[in-house]
């Protein structure tokens, strides 16, 4: 286990401990399991720098390659697109707009504020995903003009939230169909789930301060409302609903796959909003959850699956998505059970360098190959930190700088990975869009401690948009 003291000594490790594990940021190499021990937290601040660095080393590849397009695929050098197939919304340029701002790559964030000006449009006669939509453009764009306080940016944001509100009103409950054409406002998908259908109420409540408009926040309240209305004698809520109907269409409670952010946004709404039904619908939902899905499995806490009324186990699997229950339970007073559940992927990480994407909690083994380049497990640590600031919680977030750096690094940016159980791991070709917000963010707030950012206030969206904690100058 990690220590909580650090020794110089360890010290060592973080710099040259890395080079001579074979570790040193040579792109796909083998990255062998590395202790937490090992590292030691002697100089944050040229952790913080290397981050940045990085961080602007991948930002010139994607203008350079990708310049306004959803994804840079980095390692062939090509782009994708995300919401809508052959029709960009500059996703990547969006969600680092705030990260560039924190980083002081002031430069840069100019230049990206410069093509949301001139070539961002809604006007897009195509279904675009509702969820995915609010959380990456909304909130990026929300965030950026909290960053640097450009009318226009705010202006972007609510034609997209009016343009998304469509797919609220067409539900009789207000619970949000899945896809909505941007133009027309017509809608599709019903059946959906709860983070898709309560995924709103940070971005659009703080959409509504801003724009003095409380109609959005009263969506994004409503939708998770109907769901909680609907909870088991536990206290649970299935992962499944539709939006026509109002009812729940699985028995599967989940806190990761298909409900995750949805646990997020009741506890961010109290924080942001002081709206005290979000924390009590918190403090019950993390309740139950640790009373009736917590499992231990050859002695490790798991989440799984299991079914809504009965609690009993409905699949023995975990994503690594589900690594934020950690941080989020230790933000609403369960701090024992969310050390405990982090320890369970710090032992993963241990174990296998790159957190599965799901893991068998019975053998503690890959489900899969493949990884998406996830950021949750920084995210757990970086909430549980600015909880306590246990230094510990920094180490273990180095580590998965380092061994992000170690495995995903590629010659136009980082990627997705194929196959974490070959050595060296296989690359993926791909560097999603919350890698601009999320793990970069996590790493350099707390390696750098920036000045931008006062981490009493800081609250972050799902996507790890800046919401509020900005320090302007
Ligand atoms: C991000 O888009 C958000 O954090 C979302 O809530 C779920 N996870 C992905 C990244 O893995």
């Amino acid at each position: 286990m990690i220590q909580n003291r650090l020794t110089r000594r360890h010290a060592l490790a973080l710099s040259g401990g890395l080079a001579a594990l074979g570790l040193s940021g040579l792109p796909a190499q083998a990255a062998p399991s590395l202790r937490s021990e090992a590292l030691s937290g002697e100089d944050w601040a040229a952790l913080g720098a290397d981050v940045k660095a990085e961080f602007k080393w991948a930002w010139d590849h994607y203008v350079a390659k990708a310049w306004g397009k959803d994804e840079i695929n980095p390692v062939s050098g090509t782009a994708r697109s995300f919401f809508i197939e052959g029709h960009d919304l500059g996703l990547s340029l969006i969600e680092a707009l705030d990260t560039l701002w924190i980083m002081e790559l002031d430069e840069e964030f100019q230049a990206g504020l410069d093509w949301v000006k001139s070539s961002l449009s809604f006007d897009i006669d195509a279904y675009s995903q509702v969820f995915e939509t609010n959380i990456r453009l909304v909130g990026g764009l929300v965030s950026a003009h909290l960053a640097c306080g450009d009318p226009v940016l705010l202006e972007k944001a609510k034609d997209l939230a009016d343009r998304l509100m469509k797919a609220f009103d067409a539900s009789p409950h207000g619970l949000p169909y899945r896809y909505v054409n941007l133009k027309t406002g017509a809608v599709r998908d019903p059946e959906t789930n709860l983070a898709e259908i309560g995924t709103y109420a940070t971005e659009f409540g703080v959409l509504g301060q801003l724009t003095g408009d409380d109609r959005y926040y009263a969506a994004a309240k409503r939708a998770m409302k109907h769901a909680l209305d609907m909870r088991s004698d536990k206290g649970l809520m299935a992962a499944n609903i539709h939006a026509e109907t109002g009812l729940f269409t699985s028995r599967n409670a989940s806190i990761d796959v298909y409900a995750d952010s949805f646990y997020e946004y009741l506890w961010d709404s109290w924080e942001l909003f002081g709206d005290t039904d979000m924390k009590r619908w918190a403090e019950e939902c993390m309740g139950a959850m640790v009373a009736h899905q917590g499992k231990r499995f050859d002695g490790r806490l798991w989440f799984p699956m299991v079914d809504y009324e009965t609690a009993e186990t409905t699949a023995y699997s975990q994503t690594v998505l589900g690594a934020y229950l950690a941080g989020l339970l230790g933000q609403v007073g369960l701090k024992t059970a969310g050390d405990d559940f982090l320890a369970t992927y710090t032992e993963m990480q241990e174990q296998y360098v790159i957190i599965p994407e799901s893991t068998d909690v019975r053998t503690r083994t890959p489900r899969g190959k493949g990884t998406g380049l996830r950021p949750e497990f920084a995210d757990a640590c970086l909430n549980l930190w600015l909880g306590d600031r246990d230094e510990r919680y920094r180490v273990l977030t180095a580590l998965h700088y380092q061994h992000m750096k170690a495995t995903s690094k590629a010659a136009f940016g980082y990627t997705s990975l194929a196959d974490i159980t070959t050595r060296p791991m296989a690359q993926g070709d791909n560097c999603p869009g919350y890698w601009w917000s999320e793990q970069m963010k996590y790493y350099f707030i707390m390696f750098a401690e920036p000045k931008r950012i006062d981490l009493d206030r800081l609250q972050l969206s799902t996507e790890a948009c800046v919401l509020r904690g900005f320090v302007r100058g």
